[in-house]
């Protein structure tokens, strides 16, 4: 099998996964030596994939992904064929160095993964890397508490590695302090589901310590049954079948606000149902269009001068990005991955950056940050309150990486603040109907692509054929691209009416038989 590092890390069924994980947590232990010591993650998890797959991926010393010019040496470590060739490969990325590498290890909770956590620890033995192995956490958790390490120098591995309470503070504090401040204490109701994941465990830790704040109910929230893990539930999956996940249907109380995360909660969909039982999606588009739009009262209130831009996938509908427009906030698109958008959401004092997966977060630059703390001039009341609630949203959103949890807090922050419902939140702007297909091809590496995703280069003549069937169809658009985590090609179609979203998926769909 040859390893590609995907838009997450290295992602197949548990059983080919060895040589990568070998490889990676090779590449993690080396990242950290290059950078003098400072500690890179590990962290097992396939998210969304079915619970018979696994992944690795690793954490940069930055607490987000991996540098892209490490990705191609990870793949060529996990790409070796015996223990002498990864020897020479380890010595040709050595940098010559005198300290000892520091790494963290976490997993999610499929019946995989320690296996697979094990096998890294050996390699980290091996190489006499200094390693704390966190056991359960969400993706996003280890992210934060990579970039908390490499902050705070009172901290280090193995003999002061930072508790993960610290995460649970971070983020309860700043919401309690956001709740205290809204006009009218109104305790909302949200019911979570948890996809069965990993995320099941913190999400009981904040439905706990929140509980004056928040009615947090979680379902599909068992853990340890894997085998209902990412089954008919979770972020993904209501994302792209549009309909509740299992253990709700029927069950919904219409016009109260639900939530979805994914298998290892970096990612979080909201949606409910009005009193026709009609189900209303609120997704990545949703939540960047919500947060944004209160980011930029916020900051004309604060009368500083910080600049405002989203970043979007090809995936973002394209009334989303309309209405982005009409509010006049720059926009730009990006590759499908976290990656690329987390980078050029730095081009920004504030950048707020989501996938329609409900994969995203918003960062706060340094300088943002420097100004918030330092302003000027005398400020009024106003101003100070605006400036106070920036601050309170930079502490609650995870900067490191999209987290479901720090995105929820900061979703219901500003619906509280606002005084707004589901109902309020949809009424935003009309989605364009859109279908959202996995298509299983020969091979999937044959399709490539140009334009942030939109237009394919090869197969030669596929595009132009695509293109016939978009022009007629009113307000359509489509376009096709190989996953990176799953083994499939992905077919997005929108168009003016859901027959016509339909019609044109199938027939692009048709393109690849
Ligand atoms: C990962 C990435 C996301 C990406 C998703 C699907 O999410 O982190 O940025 O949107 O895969 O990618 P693709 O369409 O290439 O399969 P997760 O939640 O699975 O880690």
């Amino acid at each position: 099998m040859k390893y590609i590092y995907g838009t997450a890390g290295f992602r197949a069924d548990a059983s080919l996964l060895y040589a990568a994980i070998i490889g990676s947590t090779a590449a993690a232990a080396l990242r950290s030596m290059e950078l003098e010591g400072k500690t890179v993650g590990v962290i097992i998890t396939a998210s969304h994939n079915p619970v018979s797959d696994n992944g690795v991926k690793i954490i940069d010393a930055d607490g987000g992904m991996l540098s892209m010019a490490w990705e191609e040496k990870c793949t060529n470590l996990a790409n070796v064929s015996s223990k002498s060739e990864l020897d020479i490969l380890i010595k040709e990325y050595l940098v010559p160095s005198t300290c000892q590498a520091s790494v963290v290890i976490g997993m999610d909770t499929r019946p995989s993964s320690p296996r697979l956590s094990e096998l890294s620890k050996v390699i980290l033995d091996e190489l006499s890397a200094s390693y704390k192995d966190y056991g359960f956490v969400t993706t996003p958790q280890l992210h934060w508490i990579v970039r908390l390490i490499n902050q705070n120098s009172t901290y280090s591995i193995p003999s002061n590695p930072p508790p993960l309470v610290l995460y649970y503070d971070s983020l309860c504090n700043a919401y309690i302090n956001i709740f205290s401040s809204f006009t009218v204490h109104h305790r909302p109701t949200l019911t979570v589901d948890c996809a069965n994941g990993v995320g099941s465990l913190p999400l009981k830790e904040l439905s706990k310590r929140l509980r004056d704040c928040i009615d947090l109910r979680l379902t599909n929230n068992d853990h340890l049954a894997s085998k209902y893990l990412n089954k008919d539930c979770g972020a993904d999956y209501v994302k792209t079948t549009q309909s509740p996940p299992v253990n709700l249907l029927d069950k919904m109380v219409p016009n109260q606000l639900y939530a979805s995360i994914d298998g290892d909660a970096d990612r979080i969909i909201f949606y409910f149902v009005d009193k026709n039982k009609k189900f209303h999606l609120l997704d990545g588009d949703r939540i960047s269009i919500l947060l944004v739009s209160f980011l930029k009262i916020l900051v004309q209130k604060s009368r500083l001068p910080l600049s405002i831009g989203v970043i979007q996938t090809a995936y973002a509908n394209g009334s989303s990005t309309a209405y982005l427009k009409k509010l006049g906030i720059p926009i730009i698109c990006t590759s499908t991955g976290v990656k690329h958008l987390h980078h050029a959401a730095k081009n920004f004092d504030i950048g707020v950056y989501f996938e329609a997966n409900g994969h995203g977060t918003v960062l706060f630059s340094q300088g943002c940050l420097h100004k918030l703390h330092n302003p000027s001039t005398e400020q009024s009341n106003t101003e100070t309150a605006a400036i106070d609630a920036l601050l309170q949203l930079s502490q609650l959103i995870n900067q490191a990486i999209g987290d479901a949890l720090s995105d929820m807090l900061a979703v219901l922050s500003v619906l509280g603040s606002l005084l707004w419902d589901a109902t309020g939140w949809l009424s935003m702007y009309d989605d364009l109907p859109n279908k959202l297909v996995k298509v299983k091809v020969a091979d999937r590496s044959v399709f490539v692509t140009t334009d942030a995703e939109r237009r394919l280069v090869k197969p030669v003549g596929l595009q132009e054929k695509i293109d016939n069937l978009v022009a007629s169809y009113e307000d359509s658009r489509s376009f096709v691209r190989a996953s990176g985590t799953e083994d499939a090609v992905r077919v997005y179609a929108e168009a003016k009416t859901p027959k016509s979203a339909a019609e044109l998926s199938a027939k692009v769909c048709g393109l690849l038989q």
